[in-house]
């Protein structure tokens, strides 16, 4: 495990660090995401928001996500800007607990899954451009606040095995390439940061374990991740 998180005095110096503590879990398609919320969903102090994938597969009767999967050159646009919408609405949701719980971010869906579309020419330049310009503007006109990133880095290889054993009928068509893909752009934004500068901490845990190490896993970073010795 590489912990890149530095120590509590960062979440110190904040005056408001009582309340308001914003974490997001963020790492491939079936890192475990849903496995982390679920282990911390019990917890007194951490309200936690899922991914409103529900809301993409289901706009108005219409699935975004597969026509996404089936026709990325026609559907990613669209898929991305109602992606964009609905992470805002997740991130300025007033928070009911000291500790909010995310999974993924606006940030992830432009910097890997926007990021990752564009650069395999499935989105073109003036869509790119359109939609970075709504992003650049929600981010500074907005509190997308986030403390804390916790990365679930896993191998492209695992993942795919894991997407092919839940049987998700959109994801059948994921290849490992497009696995790898944003395993790169994950480790690009996260690790190496040659292009964007998280301004959160960042918390690096090994995905690839099993479930029962992970929980050992969480239980070992428990306090770090819902900021406990504030
Ligand atoms: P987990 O718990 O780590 O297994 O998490 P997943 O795989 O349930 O959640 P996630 O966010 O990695 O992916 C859910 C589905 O939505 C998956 O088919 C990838 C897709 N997805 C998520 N965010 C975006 C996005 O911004 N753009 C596109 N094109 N697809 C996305």
């Amino acid at each position: 495990i590489d912990n890149k998180m530095s120590d509590q005095a960062n979440y110190e110096k904040k005056p408001d660090n009582k309340k308001n503590f914003t974490v997001c879990v963020e790492g491939n398609i079936a890192s475990g995401k849903t496995t982390f919320l679920e282990y911390f969903k019990p917890d007194l102090t951490a309200e936690v928001i899922e991914e409103p994938v529900s809301k993409w597969r289901n706009v108005q009767g219409h699935n975004l996500l597969a026509k996404m999967y089936e026709d990325p050159n026609r559907w990613s646009l669209t898929l991305q800007t109602y992606v964009q919408l609905t992470m805002l609405q997740s991130h300025v949701k007033e928070q009911s607990k000291p500790v909010k719980l995310m999974e993924r971010s606006i940030f992830s869906a432009k910097y890997c899954f926007v990021e990752n579309l564009h650069q395999s020419g499935k989105m073109p330049d003036f869509e790119y451009v359109v939609l970075t310009e709504w992003f650049d503007w929600l981010i500074d006109y907005h509190q997308v606040n986030v403390d804390l990133i916790v990365y679930l880095q896993t191998s492209p290889e695992v993942v795919h095995e894991r997407i092919r054993q839940r049987c998700r009928d959109e994801e059948q068509l994921i290849p490992l390439e497009y696995l790898r893909n944003l395993h790169e752009l994950h480790e690009d934004w996260l690790v190496k940061q040659t292009k964007y500068k998280p301004k959160s901490e960042i918390l690096i845990l090994d995905g690839d374990n099993d479930l029962d190490k992970m929980l050992e896993i969480y239980k070992e970073n428990r306090k770090k991740i819902l900021c406990e010795n504030r």
